[in-house]
């Protein structure tokens, strides 16, 4: 019999485009089940091409499912996830809750595919976003040229926020759209966006927004620290040298994060393309003599990571500085939960 999957969330940003992905990969699922909170429970959305009821969050949906996928708010999963498990599930957890517990493994299949094995609370964690839109490409040259430290700058979009981060862009768009004075004046972009920021602590239209996530310690924020834990963690680097800094930008979906990267090992550009050119999940578009790197335009919608702009350092020839894009409702959330449930579903169908 084939697996049983369940979607906690179904109806929320990413559990839209998980619907989506499930709906086009190749299918490992017996039944599907949808999950929401009370509010969306009877709803009919479509997953598969078939239309399904979804259900109200409960224990009893839990049973007989074989992997629980949650796509929810942190506070949800730290208490549901592990009624999944006790009810005999494998939860695969896109939240925060469980990604730095050390009996949950933080699983990116192209980089550390293995881990997942490895479940004493039957709960699978999914990085974060920001972390995922970069690390198949680091864990890549990390695996050749072993990584001794990393500085990142995030380009961030709004859809990290969620619907309400989408919302909040395309309203502060439209009221600045055919402005032609804003933006030259302090303060003139507040003043026409209004005092409405959504998710945001600044506006975000004809801006950027240098903070992402909760505040932490001595002025990090919280993606900025989950940037470096989970880095960390997936490379199995516990001393790994890590700054970050995250900055939100007015794009719909698609993260883009600079990166400068040094290794034990030297390295010169063209052994990067090498290296980059057949790692599994990676696109190397790096020719900007025909304006070839990545960008958020182009590469949203798209499931790899897109890497381009690769340069040795010209200080230190153990370092690169490049540029990564990647879509981060898909390879951020949603395909990178559905990759772990499906190597869980290979192995359970394998048994
Ligand atoms: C953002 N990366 O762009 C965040 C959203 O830990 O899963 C995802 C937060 C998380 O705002």
């Amino acid at each position: 019999d084939l697996p049983t999957l369940a979607i906690i969330g179904a109806t929320g940003a990413v559990g839209t485009v998980m619907r989506q992905i499930l709906s086009t990969r190749q299918d490992v699922w017996g039944e599907i089940r949808l999950v929401a909170s009370p509010r969306s429970a009877g709803r009919k959305l479509t997953v598969r091409g078939e239309e399904v009821e979804v259900q109200a969050l409960a224990p009893e949906v839990f049973d007989d499912v074989d992997v629980a996928m949650f796509d929810v708010p942190d506070e949800v999963s730290a208490e549901w996830a592990p009624i999944a498990a006790a009810r005999g599930a494998i939860a695969v957890d896109n939240s925060g809750a469980f990604r730095m517990d050390p009996d949950v493994p933080l699983v990116v299949p192209e980089v550390n595919a293995p881990a997942a094995r490895n479940r004493p609370k039957g709960i699978i964690a999914n990085p974060n976003c920001t972390t995922l839109s970069m690390i198949v490409v680091l864990g890549a040259l990390h695996a050749e040229l072993e990584l001794t430290s990393l500085f990142a700058a995030s380009y961030q979009a709004a859809s990290g926020s969620g619907q309400g981060g989408i919302d909040t862009l395309h309203d502060q768009l439209s009221k600045v759209a055919g402005n032609r004075d804003v933006g030259s004046q302090p303060g003139d972009v507040r003043r026409v966006v209004g005092d409405d920021l959504g998710p945001f602590p600044a506006p975000l239209a004809l801006n950027v927004v240098p903070w992402a996530g909760s505040e932490k310690d001595d002025g990090w924020s919280s993606e900025e620290l989950k940037i470096r834990n989970e880095s960390r963690k997936i490379l199995e680097l516990p001393n790994l040298a890590v700054s970050a800094t995250c900055v939100r930008v007015p794009v719909v979906t698609t993260h883009s994060v600079a990166l400068h990267a040094t290794f034990q090992r030297e390295v010169t550009t063209a052994q990067a393309w090498e290296i980059l050119r057949d790692a599994p999940g990676v696109v190397l578009y790096d020719d900007p003599s025909r304006a070839e790197f990545p960008t958020p335009a182009d590469v949203v919608g798209t499931d790899p990571t897109w890497v381009g702009r690769i340069r040795r350092s010209l200080d230190d020839p153990h370092s690169l500085d490049l540029f990564v894009c990647g879509d981060n409702l898909r390879k951020g959330a949603a395909l990178n939960t559905a990759q772990i449930a499906e190597l869980v579903a290979a192995e359970l169908t394998t048994q």
